[in-house]
Protein backbone atom coordinates (compact mmCIF):
# COMPACT_ATOMS: atom_id res chain seq x y z
CA UNK A 1 0.00 0.00 0.00
CA UNK A 2 2.57 2.43 0.60
CA UNK A 3 4.53 1.69 -2.33
CA UNK A 4 1.12 2.12 -4.15
CA UNK A 5 0.96 6.19 -2.74
CA UNK A 6 4.91 6.39 -3.17
CA UNK A 7 3.82 5.79 -6.85
CA UNK A 8 1.17 7.84 -7.20
CA UNK A 9 2.88 10.79 -5.62
CA UNK A 10 5.92 10.12 -7.97
CA UNK A 11 3.36 9.81 -10.98
CA UNK A 12 1.80 13.26 -9.64
CA UNK A 13 4.81 15.03 -9.76
CA UNK A 14 5.60 14.12 -12.60
CA UNK A 15 2.43 14.50 -14.18
CA UNK A 16 2.70 18.57 -12.81
CA UNK A 17 6.56 18.86 -13.57
CA UNK A 18 6.23 17.37 -17.06
CA UNK A 19 3.04 18.89 -18.04
CA UNK A 20 3.83 22.15 -16.48
CA UNK A 21 7.39 21.94 -18.29
CA UNK A 22 5.58 21.47 -21.64
CA UNK A 23 3.49 24.14 -21.71
CA UNK A 24 6.06 26.38 -20.11
CA UNK A 25 8.57 25.82 -23.52
CA UNK A 26 9.32 29.25 -25.35
CA UNK A 27 8.94 29.46 -28.70
CA UNK A 28 12.76 28.64 -29.99
CA UNK A 29 13.35 31.97 -31.65
CA UNK A 30 11.59 34.94 -30.00
CA UNK A 31 12.51 38.45 -30.32
CA UNK A 32 11.51 42.15 -32.57
CA UNK A 33 11.63 42.30 -36.07
CA UNK A 34 12.72 46.35 -36.92
CA UNK A 35 10.49 45.63 -39.93
CA UNK A 36 8.92 48.85 -39.74
CA UNK A 37 8.37 51.91 -42.53
CA UNK A 38 9.36 55.39 -41.13
CA UNK A 39 12.66 56.99 -39.69
CA UNK A 40 15.10 54.05 -38.57
CA UNK A 41 16.02 53.37 -35.13
CA UNK A 42 19.14 55.06 -33.79
CA UNK A 43 21.93 52.88 -32.81
CA UNK A 44 21.11 53.72 -29.15
CA UNK A 45 17.67 52.81 -29.66
CA UNK A 46 18.82 49.71 -31.19
CA UNK A 47 21.67 49.11 -27.71
CA UNK A 48 18.86 49.53 -25.52
CA UNK A 49 16.27 47.01 -27.31
CA UNK A 50 19.11 44.37 -27.27
CA UNK A 51 19.17 45.08 -23.75
CA UNK A 52 15.86 44.63 -23.16
CA UNK A 53 15.32 41.66 -25.45
CA UNK A 54 18.02 40.17 -22.95
CA UNK A 55 15.71 41.24 -19.66
CA UNK A 56 12.92 39.88 -20.94
CA UNK A 57 14.21 36.54 -22.36
CA UNK A 58 13.79 37.24 -25.87
CA UNK A 59 16.58 36.03 -27.89
CA UNK A 60 16.81 37.59 -31.60
CA UNK A 61 16.39 40.94 -33.49
CA UNK A 62 15.82 40.90 -37.12
CA UNK A 63 17.54 44.24 -38.81
CA UNK A 64 15.39 45.05 -41.51
CA UNK A 65 13.94 49.14 -41.44
CA UNK A 66 12.42 49.36 -44.51
CA UNK A 67 13.53 53.33 -44.41
CA UNK A 68 17.40 52.11 -44.27
CA UNK A 69 18.36 52.51 -48.43
CA UNK A 70 20.93 49.68 -47.99
CA UNK A 71 18.33 47.07 -46.72
CA UNK A 72 15.81 47.97 -49.65
CA UNK A 73 15.79 50.61 -52.15
CA UNK A 74 19.70 50.53 -52.74
CA UNK A 75 20.33 46.96 -51.57
CA UNK A 76 23.66 46.27 -53.85
CA UNK A 77 25.14 48.80 -52.22
CA UNK A 78 27.08 48.33 -49.89
CA UNK A 79 27.29 50.30 -46.43
CA UNK A 80 29.83 52.95 -46.26
CA UNK A 81 32.51 52.53 -43.79
CA UNK A 82 31.01 54.27 -40.80
CA UNK A 83 27.77 52.97 -41.28
CA UNK A 84 29.37 49.59 -41.19
CA UNK A 85 31.12 50.34 -38.21
CA UNK A 86 28.29 51.45 -36.12
CA UNK A 87 27.17 48.08 -37.41
CA UNK A 88 30.03 46.18 -35.98
CA UNK A 89 29.22 47.79 -32.50
CA UNK A 90 25.66 46.69 -32.67
CA UNK A 91 26.82 43.28 -33.94
CA UNK A 92 29.06 43.25 -30.35
CA UNK A 93 25.93 45.07 -28.33
CA UNK A 94 24.17 41.94 -29.05
CA UNK A 95 26.72 39.70 -28.44
CA UNK A 96 27.14 40.59 -25.01
CA UNK A 97 23.31 40.52 -24.56
CA UNK A 98 23.41 36.97 -26.24
CA UNK A 99 21.08 37.87 -28.71
CA UNK A 100 21.26 36.41 -31.82
CA UNK A 101 21.50 39.49 -34.29
CA UNK A 102 19.52 38.94 -37.53
CA UNK A 103 20.86 40.78 -40.74
CA UNK A 104 18.02 40.95 -43.83
CA UNK A 105 18.05 42.47 -46.90
CA UNK A 106 14.99 43.18 -49.13
CA UNK A 107 16.32 43.13 -52.42
CA UNK A 108 13.00 42.13 -54.15
CA UNK A 109 12.24 45.65 -55.80
CA UNK A 110 14.51 44.82 -58.61
CA UNK A 111 16.07 41.47 -58.20
CA UNK A 112 16.72 39.71 -61.23
CA UNK A 113 17.06 36.12 -60.75
CA UNK A 114 19.07 35.12 -64.34
CA UNK A 115 20.95 35.38 -67.37
CA UNK A 116 23.95 37.79 -66.37
CA UNK A 117 22.20 40.45 -64.67
CA UNK A 118 21.13 37.20 -62.11
CA UNK A 119 24.32 36.52 -61.85
CA UNK A 120 25.87 39.99 -60.77
CA UNK A 121 23.07 40.30 -58.38
CA UNK A 122 23.45 37.25 -56.90
CA UNK A 123 27.12 38.49 -56.62
CA UNK A 124 26.34 41.61 -55.21
CA UNK A 125 24.12 39.78 -52.29
CA UNK A 126 26.65 37.43 -51.00
CA UNK A 127 29.22 41.17 -50.64
CA UNK A 128 27.33 42.06 -48.60
CA UNK A 129 26.19 39.03 -46.60
CA UNK A 130 30.17 38.41 -46.54
CA UNK A 131 30.89 41.78 -45.17
CA UNK A 132 28.29 41.67 -42.31
CA UNK A 133 29.76 38.00 -41.70
CA UNK A 134 33.22 39.29 -41.36
CA UNK A 135 31.70 41.80 -38.27
CA UNK A 136 30.29 39.25 -36.37
CA UNK A 137 26.98 38.34 -38.01
CA UNK A 138 26.02 34.43 -37.94
CA UNK A 139 22.13 35.01 -38.75
CA UNK A 140 20.62 36.05 -42.31
CA UNK A 141 17.47 37.04 -43.78
CA UNK A 142 15.74 38.12 -47.05
CA UNK A 143 12.75 39.49 -47.00
CA UNK A 144 10.46 39.72 -50.32
CA UNK A 145 7.25 41.31 -48.98
CA UNK A 146 5.48 44.26 -50.23
CA UNK A 147 6.38 43.90 -53.42
CA UNK A 148 2.77 44.57 -54.84
CA UNK A 149 2.82 47.63 -57.80
CA UNK A 150 -0.46 50.40 -57.36
CA UNK A 151 -3.05 47.78 -58.97
CA UNK A 152 -1.97 44.67 -56.05
CA UNK A 153 -0.34 42.15 -59.14
CA UNK A 154 3.54 41.52 -57.97
CA UNK A 155 5.28 39.58 -61.01
CA UNK A 156 7.82 37.34 -58.99
CA UNK A 157 7.44 33.51 -59.47
CA UNK A 158 8.04 31.37 -56.60
CA UNK A 159 10.20 28.86 -58.19
CA UNK A 160 12.91 31.30 -58.74
CA UNK A 161 12.23 32.86 -55.25
CA UNK A 162 13.13 29.65 -54.06
CA UNK A 163 16.60 28.66 -56.06
CA UNK A 164 17.43 31.97 -54.94
CA UNK A 165 16.92 31.91 -51.72
CA UNK A 166 18.14 27.83 -51.83
CA UNK A 167 21.21 29.27 -53.58
CA UNK A 168 22.44 31.95 -51.38
CA UNK A 169 22.00 29.54 -48.24
CA UNK A 170 24.11 26.97 -49.82
CA UNK A 171 26.62 29.52 -50.53
CA UNK A 172 26.70 31.07 -47.04
CA UNK A 173 26.48 27.52 -45.11
CA UNK A 174 28.79 25.54 -47.40
CA UNK A 175 31.46 28.39 -46.73
CA UNK A 176 30.70 29.07 -43.27
CA UNK A 177 29.86 26.64 -41.05
CA UNK A 178 28.80 28.41 -38.30
CA UNK A 179 25.50 30.33 -40.51
CA UNK A 180 22.22 29.27 -39.09
CA UNK A 181 19.63 28.16 -41.64
CA UNK A 182 18.64 31.86 -43.76
CA UNK A 183 15.48 33.36 -42.61
CA UNK A 184 12.40 34.72 -45.80
CA UNK A 185 9.12 36.55 -45.73
CA UNK A 186 7.30 35.85 -49.24
CA UNK A 187 5.94 37.94 -51.44
CA UNK A 188 2.41 36.55 -50.40
CA UNK A 189 3.02 36.36 -46.96
CA UNK A 190 -0.30 36.51 -45.44
CA UNK A 191 -2.92 33.19 -45.51
CA UNK A 192 -5.71 35.26 -47.37
CA UNK A 193 -2.80 36.51 -50.32
CA UNK A 194 -1.55 32.71 -51.05
CA UNK A 195 -4.68 31.21 -51.56
CA UNK A 196 -7.89 31.53 -53.78
CA UNK A 197 -10.75 29.95 -52.84
CA UNK A 198 -9.61 26.56 -51.74
CA UNK A 199 -6.65 26.86 -53.87
CA UNK A 200 -2.79 27.41 -53.02
CA UNK A 201 -2.24 30.25 -55.27
CA UNK A 202 0.69 29.48 -58.09
CA UNK A 203 3.19 31.58 -56.37
CA UNK A 204 3.10 30.34 -52.79
CA UNK A 205 2.23 26.89 -54.27
CA UNK A 206 5.69 26.92 -56.29
CA UNK A 207 8.37 28.94 -53.70
CA UNK A 208 6.65 25.73 -50.89
CA UNK A 209 7.65 23.38 -53.36
CA UNK A 210 11.25 24.42 -53.80
CA UNK A 211 12.35 26.00 -50.82
CA UNK A 212 15.12 24.29 -48.89
CA UNK A 213 13.07 22.81 -45.83
CA UNK A 214 15.71 24.13 -43.45
CA UNK A 215 15.30 27.97 -44.71
CA UNK A 216 12.52 29.62 -42.22
CA UNK A 217 9.69 31.09 -43.42
CA UNK A 218 7.35 34.16 -41.49
CA UNK A 219 4.12 35.01 -41.84
CA UNK A 220 1.82 37.69 -40.36
CA UNK A 221 -1.49 35.89 -39.97
CA UNK A 222 -4.73 36.11 -42.09
CA UNK A 223 -4.49 39.46 -43.28
CA UNK A 224 -1.32 42.09 -43.08
CA UNK A 225 -2.40 43.16 -39.22
CA UNK A 226 -4.96 41.12 -38.30
CA UNK A 227 -6.99 40.35 -35.20
CA UNK A 228 -5.28 37.23 -33.94
CA UNK A 229 -3.76 33.77 -35.41
CA UNK A 230 -5.62 30.37 -34.05
CA UNK A 231 -3.56 27.43 -33.53
CA UNK A 232 -5.72 25.83 -36.96
CA UNK A 233 -4.97 28.53 -38.86
CA UNK A 234 -1.16 28.22 -38.09
CA UNK A 235 -1.37 24.67 -38.67
CA UNK A 236 -2.73 25.18 -42.40
CA UNK A 237 0.61 27.44 -43.49
CA UNK A 238 2.01 24.86 -41.61
CA UNK A 239 0.68 22.36 -44.06
CA UNK A 240 1.41 24.62 -47.27
CA UNK A 241 4.73 25.58 -46.46
CA UNK A 242 5.37 21.67 -45.23
CA UNK A 243 7.32 22.59 -42.35
CA UNK A 244 7.01 24.44 -39.22
CA UNK A 245 6.55 28.68 -40.53
CA UNK A 246 7.06 31.21 -38.22
CA UNK A 247 5.13 34.46 -37.34
CA UNK A 248 5.37 37.87 -37.98
CA UNK A 249 3.31 40.42 -36.17
CA UNK A 250 2.21 43.21 -36.76
CA UNK A 251 1.80 45.23 -33.66
CA UNK A 252 2.43 47.29 -32.23
CA UNK A 253 3.49 48.76 -35.39
CA UNK A 254 2.01 51.88 -36.30
CA UNK A 255 3.16 52.71 -39.87
CA UNK A 256 0.04 52.59 -41.68
CA UNK A 257 -3.10 55.43 -41.39
CA UNK A 258 -5.50 54.99 -39.83
CA UNK A 259 -7.61 57.44 -41.83
CA UNK A 260 -8.41 57.95 -45.53
CA UNK A 261 -5.72 61.23 -45.34
CA UNK A 262 -2.75 58.76 -44.91
CA UNK A 263 -0.88 60.25 -41.56
CA UNK A 264 1.18 57.41 -40.55
CA UNK A 265 1.97 56.91 -36.85
CA UNK A 266 -0.53 59.34 -35.27
CA UNK A 267 -1.90 56.53 -32.70
CA UNK A 268 -0.18 54.62 -30.31
CA UNK A 269 -0.43 50.82 -30.27
CA UNK A 270 -0.09 50.81 -26.05
CA UNK A 271 -2.15 47.26 -25.37
CA UNK A 272 -0.86 44.35 -25.05
CA UNK A 273 -0.14 40.99 -27.56
CA UNK A 274 -2.77 39.05 -27.85
CA UNK A 275 -4.55 36.08 -29.30
CA UNK A 276 -1.76 34.14 -30.78
CA UNK A 277 -1.53 30.71 -31.26
CA UNK A 278 -1.25 28.27 -27.64
CA UNK A 279 0.22 25.52 -29.32
CA UNK A 280 4.33 24.81 -30.40
CA UNK A 281 5.34 27.28 -32.78
CA UNK A 282 8.83 27.73 -34.59
CA UNK A 283 9.43 31.25 -34.23
CA UNK A 284 8.17 34.59 -33.66
CA UNK A 285 8.99 38.46 -34.16
CA UNK A 286 7.20 41.63 -32.95
CA UNK A 287 6.99 44.78 -35.66
CA UNK A 288 7.12 47.55 -33.03
CA UNK A 289 6.51 51.38 -33.65
CA UNK A 290 9.06 53.95 -34.39
CA UNK A 291 8.55 54.96 -30.88
CA UNK A 292 10.93 52.86 -28.78
CA UNK A 293 10.23 53.41 -25.58
CA UNK A 294 6.37 52.81 -25.91
CA UNK A 295 6.79 50.36 -27.91
CA UNK A 296 7.97 47.97 -25.02
CA UNK A 297 4.67 48.08 -23.56
CA UNK A 298 3.85 45.90 -25.99
CA UNK A 299 6.79 44.19 -26.47
CA UNK A 300 6.99 43.23 -22.90
CA UNK A 301 3.81 41.28 -23.24
CA UNK A 302 5.24 39.67 -26.24
CA UNK A 303 8.16 38.13 -24.58
CA UNK A 304 6.07 36.99 -21.06
CA UNK A 305 3.87 34.83 -24.41
CA UNK A 306 6.45 33.57 -26.36
CA UNK A 307 8.02 32.12 -23.04
CA UNK A 308 4.78 30.17 -21.88
CA UNK A 309 2.11 30.91 -25.03
CA UNK A 310 -0.13 28.44 -23.33
CA UNK A 311 -0.11 29.88 -20.23
CA UNK A 312 -0.40 33.62 -21.54
CA UNK A 313 -3.27 36.17 -20.53
CA UNK A 314 -3.01 39.37 -22.13
CA UNK A 315 -4.47 41.21 -19.63
CA UNK A 316 -2.58 40.17 -17.03
CA UNK A 317 0.74 40.66 -18.69
CA UNK A 318 -0.22 44.05 -19.88
CA UNK A 319 -1.11 45.04 -15.86
CA UNK A 320 2.32 43.18 -14.72
CA UNK A 321 4.11 45.04 -17.58
CA UNK A 322 2.57 48.98 -16.89
CA UNK A 323 3.86 47.96 -13.16
CA UNK A 324 7.27 47.58 -14.47
CA UNK A 325 7.92 50.17 -16.61
CA UNK A 326 6.05 52.73 -14.96
CA UNK A 327 5.51 52.12 -11.23
CA UNK A 328 3.79 55.16 -9.68
CA UNK A 329 3.13 56.25 -12.99
CA UNK A 330 0.90 52.98 -13.99
CA UNK A 331 -2.24 53.59 -12.85
CA UNK A 332 -2.20 57.19 -15.13
CA UNK A 333 -0.13 54.99 -17.70
CA UNK A 334 -2.95 52.48 -17.42
CA UNK A 335 -5.82 55.23 -18.31
CA UNK A 336 -4.24 56.75 -21.31
CA UNK A 337 -3.00 53.16 -22.76
CA UNK A 338 -6.66 51.85 -22.51
CA UNK A 339 -7.42 54.95 -24.94
CA UNK A 340 -4.75 53.54 -27.04
CA UNK A 341 -4.98 50.15 -27.70
CA UNK A 342 -6.64 49.28 -30.83
CA UNK A 343 -5.25 49.34 -34.55
CA UNK A 344 -7.96 49.35 -37.44
CA UNK A 345 -8.61 50.65 -40.81
CA UNK A 346 -10.54 49.53 -44.11
CA UNK A 347 -7.50 46.49 -44.32
CA UNK A 348 -5.65 46.37 -40.76
CA UNK A 349 -7.50 45.33 -37.51
CA UNK A 350 -5.76 44.44 -34.03
CA UNK A 351 -5.12 45.16 -30.57
CA UNK A 352 -7.83 45.22 -27.75
CA UNK A 353 -10.47 47.20 -27.88
CA UNK A 354 -9.79 50.62 -26.78
CA UNK A 355 -11.47 51.78 -23.40
CA UNK A 356 -14.45 49.05 -23.21
CA UNK A 357 -15.34 50.13 -19.58
CA UNK A 358 -15.94 54.16 -20.94
CA UNK A 359 -17.63 52.62 -24.34
CA UNK A 360 -20.21 50.34 -22.35
CA UNK A 361 -21.31 53.02 -19.45
CA UNK A 362 -21.16 55.88 -22.60
CA UNK A 363 -24.07 53.77 -24.40
CA UNK A 364 -25.93 52.66 -21.38
CA UNK A 365 -26.10 56.43 -20.38
CA UNK A 366 -26.91 57.31 -24.07
CA UNK A 367 -29.91 54.42 -23.63
CA UNK A 368 -31.10 55.71 -20.42
CA UNK A 369 -31.20 59.28 -21.58
CA UNK A 370 -33.56 58.31 -24.76
CA UNK A 371 -35.58 56.29 -22.55
CA UNK A 372 -35.79 58.97 -20.02
CA UNK A 373 -35.53 56.77 -17.41
CA UNK A 374 -33.24 57.34 -14.17
CA UNK A 375 -29.88 58.21 -15.53
CA UNK A 376 -26.32 57.91 -12.82
CA UNK A 377 -24.06 60.69 -14.32
CA UNK A 378 -21.66 60.40 -11.33
CA UNK A 379 -19.71 57.14 -12.59
CA UNK A 380 -18.91 58.73 -16.16
CA UNK A 381 -17.99 61.90 -14.38
CA UNK A 382 -15.53 59.95 -12.46
CA UNK A 383 -14.43 57.93 -15.35
CA UNK A 384 -13.90 61.69 -17.07
CA UNK A 385 -12.38 63.37 -14.87
CA UNK A 386 -9.63 60.47 -14.21
CA UNK A 387 -8.72 60.81 -17.91
CA UNK A 388 -8.24 64.36 -17.45
CA UNK A 389 -6.11 63.91 -14.30
CA UNK A 390 -3.90 61.02 -16.01
CA UNK A 391 -3.27 63.26 -18.61
CA UNK A 392 -1.96 66.17 -16.76
CA UNK A 393 0.05 63.75 -14.70
CA UNK A 394 1.75 62.10 -17.25
CA UNK A 395 2.24 65.49 -18.96
CA UNK A 396 3.73 66.29 -15.55
CA UNK A 397 6.15 63.60 -14.54
CA UNK A 398 6.83 61.21 -17.27
CA UNK A 399 10.47 61.11 -18.21
CA UNK A 400 11.37 62.68 -21.29
CA UNK A 401 12.20 59.93 -23.53
CA UNK A 402 8.78 59.29 -23.26
CA UNK A 403 7.45 62.47 -23.92
CA UNK A 404 8.82 63.17 -26.42
CA UNK A 405 6.96 59.98 -27.76
CA UNK A 406 3.29 61.02 -26.76
CA UNK A 407 2.84 64.67 -26.14
CA UNK A 408 0.47 65.40 -28.76
CA UNK A 409 -1.74 62.02 -27.61
CA UNK A 410 -1.64 63.14 -24.28
CA UNK A 411 -2.83 66.54 -25.22
CA UNK A 412 -5.07 64.71 -27.36
CA UNK A 413 -6.43 62.65 -24.54
CA UNK A 414 -6.94 66.13 -22.55
CA UNK A 415 -8.94 67.36 -25.11
CA UNK A 416 -11.14 64.53 -25.19
CA UNK A 417 -11.57 64.69 -21.65
CA UNK A 418 -12.20 68.09 -21.69
CA UNK A 419 -15.30 67.70 -24.61
CA UNK A 420 -16.33 64.70 -22.83
CA UNK A 421 -17.19 66.52 -19.79
CA UNK A 422 -18.98 68.99 -21.43
CA UNK A 423 -21.01 66.07 -23.38
CA UNK A 424 -21.79 65.04 -19.76
CA UNK A 425 -22.78 68.35 -18.97
CA UNK A 426 -24.84 68.94 -21.66
CA UNK A 427 -26.62 65.28 -20.86
CA UNK A 428 -27.23 66.57 -17.25
CA UNK A 429 -28.71 70.01 -18.16
CA UNK A 430 -31.04 68.59 -20.83
CA UNK A 431 -29.66 70.89 -23.47
CA UNK A 432 -26.54 70.92 -26.27
CA UNK A 433 -23.93 73.26 -25.07
CA UNK A 434 -22.90 74.89 -27.88
CA UNK A 435 -19.25 74.97 -27.25
CA UNK A 436 -19.15 71.03 -27.78
CA UNK A 437 -19.39 71.53 -31.24
CA UNK A 438 -15.93 73.77 -31.06
CA UNK A 439 -13.75 71.32 -29.05
CA UNK A 440 -15.24 68.44 -31.23
CA UNK A 441 -13.47 70.62 -33.73
CA UNK A 442 -10.19 71.26 -32.28
CA UNK A 443 -9.85 67.55 -31.43
CA UNK A 444 -10.62 67.23 -35.07
CA UNK A 445 -7.92 69.36 -36.19
CA UNK A 446 -5.35 67.70 -34.02
CA UNK A 447 -6.33 64.62 -35.18
CA UNK A 448 -3.29 64.40 -38.09
CA UNK A 449 -0.97 64.43 -35.33
CA UNK A 450 -2.75 61.80 -32.25
CA UNK A 451 -5.93 59.38 -32.94
CA UNK A 452 -7.19 57.46 -29.51
CA UNK A 453 -10.26 55.88 -28.37
CA UNK A 454 -11.94 56.57 -31.63
CA UNK A 455 -14.77 54.18 -30.52
CA UNK A 456 -15.26 55.45 -27.01
CA UNK A 457 -14.20 58.56 -25.31
CA UNK A 458 -13.82 60.30 -28.89
CA UNK A 459 -17.51 58.54 -30.18
CA UNK A 460 -19.26 59.75 -27.21
CA UNK A 461 -18.55 63.38 -28.26
CA UNK A 462 -20.21 62.75 -32.11
CA UNK A 463 -23.55 60.49 -30.15
CA UNK A 464 -23.89 63.33 -27.24
CA UNK A 465 -24.14 65.99 -30.49
CA UNK A 466 -26.14 63.50 -32.58
CA UNK A 467 -28.87 62.74 -29.51
CA UNK A 468 -29.72 66.64 -29.34
CA UNK A 469 -29.65 66.71 -32.89
CA UNK A 470 -32.27 64.05 -32.85
CA UNK A 471 -34.05 65.59 -30.28
CA UNK A 472 -34.38 68.74 -31.92
CA UNK A 473 -35.46 67.32 -35.14
CA UNK A 474 -38.12 64.89 -33.21
CA UNK A 475 -39.25 68.32 -31.72
CA UNK A 476 -39.36 70.63 -34.57
CA UNK A 477 -41.50 67.76 -36.37
CA UNK A 478 -43.87 67.53 -33.26
CA UNK A 479 -44.20 71.15 -33.72
O1 LIG B 1 4.34 42.91 -42.55
C1 LIG B 1 5.22 42.77 -43.34
C2 LIG B 1 5.82 41.43 -43.55
N1 LIG B 1 5.73 43.77 -44.09
C3 LIG B 1 5.29 45.16 -43.97
C4 LIG B 1 5.89 45.80 -42.73
O2 LIG B 1 7.15 46.27 -43.07
C5 LIG B 1 5.03 46.94 -42.18
O3 LIG B 1 5.61 47.50 -41.05
C6 LIG B 1 3.68 46.34 -41.86
C7 LIG B 1 2.71 47.30 -41.20
O4 LIG B 1 2.40 48.37 -42.04
N2 LIG B 1 3.09 45.88 -43.09
C8 LIG B 1 3.79 45.25 -44.02
O5 LIG B 1 3.24 44.79 -44.97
Amino acid sequence: MKKFFCRLIVFALATIFIGGAASAAPIPLRGVVEGFYGTPWTFDDRSDILEFCRQNNLNAYIYAPKDDPYHRDKWRTPYPSEKLAEMSRLVSVARENKIRFIFAVSPGLDLNYSGTKGEEDFRALIRKLDAMYRIGVRDFAIFFDDLKDEQGNHHESGKNQAEFLNRVQKNLRGRYKDVAPIITVPTEYFYEDMVKGDKVKPYTRDLAENLDPRIVVLYSGRGVVCDGITDKELAEVNKIFGREVGVWWNYPVNDYSLTPDGNRNVKLALGAIEKLPTEKMTAIFFNPMEQVQLSKIALATGAIYANNPAAYDAEQAWDKVLQEQFGSLAPAMKIFAEHSRHMENSWAKVGPPDAIEFATEADNLLYDMGKKTFVDFAPMEKRIAEMDRAADILLTYLPQTYLAECKPQLEQLKRLARADKVALESLKAGRLDPTLKILREEISANEKQAILSEEAARKFIDDVIKFFDEQDGSSSKKK
